[in-house]
């Protein structure tokens, strides 16, 4: 157990009722121990970006958490929260269509580099389907890796 911390959930979902499955993993995200939540981003419809052909579209959403698990822990329960949900990995091509996929986006400040968890999300600053969420509910939030206000990342990505 570490001190309170602020994290950055990233969910998504294209399989199934979408946004049942976005609102009880929110439900659970909550009820994790030592954690509250803390706000959650309004849910988007969103285009499959790097998905295998014939995928869905995404029900996309960002929730802000408070908790007292460490970075692994917590990746220990969103996986785990993953497959109560119907989450299936196995043998499915990259991307695959999912019930719901929970992305640990942002740890405080904190930056990891493992083989099992990179914080913040490698490929967060690029994806509209996070920066939108996330900047509704922490419009301020910077980039720990560089500094950078997230909402420059977005108003780049979007072209202005
Ligand atoms: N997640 C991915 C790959 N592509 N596209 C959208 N629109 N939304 C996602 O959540 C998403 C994706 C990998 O996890
Ligand atoms: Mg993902
Ligand atoms: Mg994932």
């Amino acid at each position: 157990m570490t001190d309170n911390v602020n994290a950055f959930i990233g969910l998504g979902s294209n399989l199934g009722n979408r946004e049942a499955n976005l609102r009880e993993a929110l439900d659970r995200l909550g009820a994790l121990p030592g954690t509250r939540l803390v706000r959650e981003s309004s849910l988007m419809e969103t285009e499959p970006v790097d998905s295998p052909p014939g995928a869905g579209l995404f029900l996309n959403g960002v929730a802000w958490i408070e908790t007292s698990l460490a970075p692994l822990e917590l990746l220990e329960s969103l996986l785990a929260i993953e497959r109560d949900l119907g989450r299936d990995r196995k043998g499915q091509p990259r991307n695959a269509p999912r019930t719901i996929d929970l992305d640990l986006l942002l740890y405080g400040e904190q930056l990891i580099d493992r083989p099992e968890l990179q914080v913040p999300h490698p490929r967060m600053h690029e994806r509209e389907f996070v920066l939108w969420p996330l900047l509704q509910i922490a419009s301020k939030l910077r980039d720990p890796r560089t500094g950078e206000p997230f909402a420059d990342a977005y108003a780049r990505l979007k072209g202005s």
